[in-house]
């Protein structure tokens, strides 16, 4: 396949998309660790990483005593409910479901259930309200803010066993699936039908679609496709005294009354658990280009993406923005050469078209691309010639959250800033560390690689992250507040698409208001009284 498709690039291309290609057969062992929760737990980390767990929490959190501990008569009731395969209480197999994708927290849960269906979970939940018993929603344990791992003994409610298509409507483009669904076999699916999931990020081989509204993910193409605010159009979920809260509607538009799915989008386990999703999916694009950029700085970038607005207007469906950084350590990490060759740039630019008219995008694109490169907005750049192509520089984009870990861990800020102030963030973080002489590329000793940013411009979020060698409270002082204080001076938002989870409960005022967080925990108060739902978490 490799040979066919190389062949139709230019020779100084060859050797670069032979690489790429490569790293296309290599991302197969790479992407099992976003797979592993189909089969048994692989520990792919590094063994350097020590995470953080209630030990060393205890400076900030305390276990709330008003939670009862399990004992063996509430496992002998979970077993009246599911069968013996559905319980986890083996410590080994426990790990997988404790920790994080980023190995940043590590909870000490005795018990993971795999509820099958609705009425399970309605009966866990009822039990664990009614017996004070803190619960923990996981999908595919794939959140970056630790989220969806325990923070001390709670019980883990794993939804990867809900995982039936419902039905979908090839008219309407409505689909309909269990919580627990991979959000890549319902795209796979969708493919079949003609369709596409309106939601796309890398950790698609993992991630569940019950999980994706659980923390209202944007993605890669909220460009194009828009909010799951938006494409969700009804629920199932339980409630923590049982209850089960039914809206798996088909209905584009209806006026009646608040919309109360919208409380659970976003709500990241903290409400109850949603069990089921009905969201519209628009048709699949049937031409696509992906164009990979070398960019010179940072105005460059914004004027790139004013440009490509204005010209390529309604094909266009991505633009994302790395910095040399993370393209260094993309490179170190999967062990290849970058897809642009010719030189080491400040900046790197990802555009999708995706269209109906491959000859219409092909020209649009093309002249876009012949106008930024006249102004000198672009140095060098490729476009993919075929969907394996696409694939990869695709590929190479969504390694970025991986790379970043190479050193041993990293500390992850997902945040909406104004645009035109963005990369400042990485470029004071950047300052801050190396006055604290702890950063470095390469010298081991020194706890921090380096801060680096990439994102999705296009929305106007930032991906800052902090590669390190060692989780610890040293770079943590150096991080924390400032970010959050940095952010709230240009009135943007601490959190533009991964959540509060536990990372960031402690800053929400950072971007809302006293009466916005009161109202909150109003609305928390009212649907979980007793606060068994992902305590320790969000607010
Ligand atoms: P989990 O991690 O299991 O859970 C996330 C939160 O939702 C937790 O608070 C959990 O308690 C709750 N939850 C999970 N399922 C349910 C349920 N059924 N009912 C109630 N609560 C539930 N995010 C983005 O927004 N954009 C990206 O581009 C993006 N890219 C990523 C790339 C990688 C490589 C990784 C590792 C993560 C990425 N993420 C991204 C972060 C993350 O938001 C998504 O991976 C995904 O949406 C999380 O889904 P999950 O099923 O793994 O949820
Ligand atoms: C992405 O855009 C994800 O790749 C992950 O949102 C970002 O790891 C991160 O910081
Ligand atoms: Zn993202």
């Amino acid at each position: 396949a490799t040979s066919s498709w190389i062949k139709k690039l230019p020779s100084t291309m060859q050797r670069r998309l032979v690489q790429t290609a490569s790293y296309l057969i290599r991302r197969n062992n790479v992407a099992c660790r976003f797979s592993r929760y189909n089969g048994l737990p692989v520990a792919s980390y590094s063994t350097k990483t020590v995470p953080f767990t209630a030990d060393t929490y205890s400076q900030k959190v305390q276990r709330d005593a008003k939670f009862k501990q399990l004992e063996s008569q509430d496992i002998e009731y979970f077993k009246s409910v599911l069968p013996e395969n559905s319980i986890i209480t083996d410590e080994d197999d426990l790990l997988f479901f404790n920790e994080d994708w980023m190995r940043k927290y590590r909870g000490q849960s005795q018990l993971v259930l795999k509820p099958k269906t609705t009425e399970q979970v309605a009966s866990i939940l009822k039990y664990c309200n009614d017996n004070k018993l803190a619960v923990v929603p996981q999908g595919g344990n794939t959140g970056l803010v630790g989220g969806s791992n325990p923070i001390f003994d709670e019980i883990i409610i794993s939804l990867s066993a809900m995982n039936k298509i419902r039905s979908f409507d090839p008219v309407s483009g409505i689909l309909k699936v269990d919580a627990g669904v991979i959000l890549e076999t319902a795209d796979q699916y969708l493919a079949e039908q003609g369709y596409i999931f309106p939601l796309d990020l890398g950790a698609k081989g993992s991630c569940h679609v019950g999980g994706n509204v659980a923390c209202n993910a944007g993605g890669l193409r909220l460009l194009r496709y828009g909010s799951l605010h938006g494409s969700v159009l009804g629920l199932e979920a339980v409630l923590p005294d049982g209850t089960v809260y039914n809206s798996m509607h088909s209905l584009r538009k209806d006026n009646t009354g608040y919309d109360l799915k919208q409380l659970f989008i976003g709500s990241e386990g903290t409400l109850g658990i949603i069990t089921g999703v009905s969201i519209l999916c628009p048709s699949r694009p049937q031409a696509q280009n992906v164009a990979f950029l070398a960019v010179s700085s940072y105005e460059a970038v914004q004027k790139v993406f004013v440009q490509a607005r204005k010209e390529l207007q309604e094909i266009l469906s991505a633009f994302e923005f790395m910095d040399n950084t993370s393209q260094k350590l993309t490179a170190k990490h999967l062990g290849l050469e970058h897809p642009i060759e010719s030189g080491d740039f400040p900046f790197y630019v990802l555009i999708e078209t995706s269209g109906s008219n491959k000859e219409h995008d092909d020209e649009k694109l093309e002249t876009f691309l012949g106008n930024a490169m006249e102004e000198g907005l672009v140095d060098d750049g490729i476009i993919a010639q075929d969907e394996a192509q696409i694939q990869s520089l695709w590929s190479w984009r969504e390694s970025i959250p991986e790379a970043t870990t190479i050193g041993g861990g990293v500390y992850k800020y997902d945040v909406s800033i104004p645009l035109a102030d963005l990369y400042g963030l990485v470029e004071d973080i950047n300052t801050r560390l190396n006055d604290a002489g702890i950063a470095s590329l390469d010298d081991e000793s020194k706890l921090v690689l380096a801060a680096l940013g990439y994102g999705h411009i296009g929305d106007g979020n930032l991906h800052l992250n902090v590669s390190v060698r060692k989780y610890s409270p040293e770079i943590e002082t150096i991080l924390e507040p400032f970010v959050y204080e940095w952010i709230a001076k240009k009135n943007g938002s601490i959190s533009a698409e991964h959540g509060l989870g536990f990372q960031k409960k402690n800053y929400i005022g950072y971007s809302k208001n006293e009466i916005e967080v009161k109202l909150i925990k109003e609305i928390k108060q009212h649907y979980d009284p007793n606060g068994i739902m992902n305590p320790y978490k969000y607010v």
